[in-house]
């Protein structure tokens, strides 16, 4: 069996981790991250017996049989990388479709995050639409946060206004983003809020608490959410001020034909 702290996914997940903490996204225990593992790129590195058997409380029938390697409840994103078996897992859905399988890790006798039913529904409504989605990542960016408190919920307007602040932004997340009202976290409910919005978005906004955001790899997220966070910086230091120059309808439609993107539908003019 090979070390599984050498594995590429292994190493992906904890610099991401880490680079989140040093973002400022993940305070405390803030944050989340699950990645999609398929059989073949796991089998060397696990015993194949399962650990324990933890429930997942709700039904998960559409991914059994699937691995992700999950981050724990309650730890924090700053100690990944010195003790990675503790503070992550490598969970398999149980052919009964309610628990969860620990292959690896949680080695305090710790469990998976209390996000866990966002990000595996998450995963769900995202694979159904792009089949080579594998993460979900879920964080408490400053600046989006701070947004939520000042600026419309109003999805159209909140996207209009990530776009208009960085000229890349309508090619990076030509989806837009997807809003939430407060919610209470950790529930199923905000689990089925947050995948419904997963179908047309693959960044949803939880308003006064922070983000999901969804893609094909660790590093494709991570820049997804840092590049609205960027926007989101740039906007609440010019929100109080008079805008002199903005970025226009017909400069994004010429952003849209120069890189082949195309915008939310409806959301520009
Ligand atoms: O505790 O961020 O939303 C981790 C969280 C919960
Ligand atoms: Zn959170």
């Amino acid at each position: 069996m090979k070390d599984i702290l050498t594995a590429r996914w292994m190493v992906q997940m904890i610099h991401t981790a880490d680079n989140m903490y040093f973002h400022g996204w993940d305070e405390r225990n803030g944050g989340n991250i699950s990645l999609l593992l398929t059989e073949e790129e796991v089998k060397d590195y696990i015993s194949g017996e399962v650990i324990r058997t933890i429930p997942l409380n709700f039904d998960a029938k559409e991914i059994i049989g699937k691995y992700f390697l999950v981050t724990g409840t309650g730890k924090y994103f700053k100690n990944v990388k010195y003790d990675p078996a503790a503070n992550l897992g490598l969970i398999r859905i149980a052919q009964n479709g309610v628990d969860a399988e620990l292959m690896w890790g949680y080695s305090d006798g710790g469990r998976f995050t209390s996000e866990l039913p966002a990000h595996l529904m998450s995963h769900i409504a995202r694979l159904a639409i792009d089949p080579e989605n594998k993460v979900i990542m879920h964080c408490h960016p400053t600046n989006i946060l701070a947004m939520t408190f000042i600026h419309t919920l109003d999805e159209r307007e909140f996207t209009r206004t990530l776009w208009q602040m960085c000229t890349e932004c309508i090619v990076v997340f030509p989806d837009g983003v997807n809003v939430l009202p407060w919610m209470l976290c950790g529930t199923n409910e905000i689990g089925e809020a947050t995948a419904e919005k997963m179908k047309t978005s693959r960044l949803v906004v939880w308003s006064l608490h922070g983000i999901y955001g969804a893609g094909k790899n660790l590093d494709e997220t991570f820049g997804l959410i840092e590049t609205a966070e960027k926007a989101a910086e740039i906007y609440m230091k010019i929100a109080h001020l008079p805008r002199v120059n903005t970025l226009t309808d017909e400069q994004m439609h010429l952003l849209e034909d120069r890189f082949g993107v195309k915008g939310r539908e409806g959301y520009l003019d």
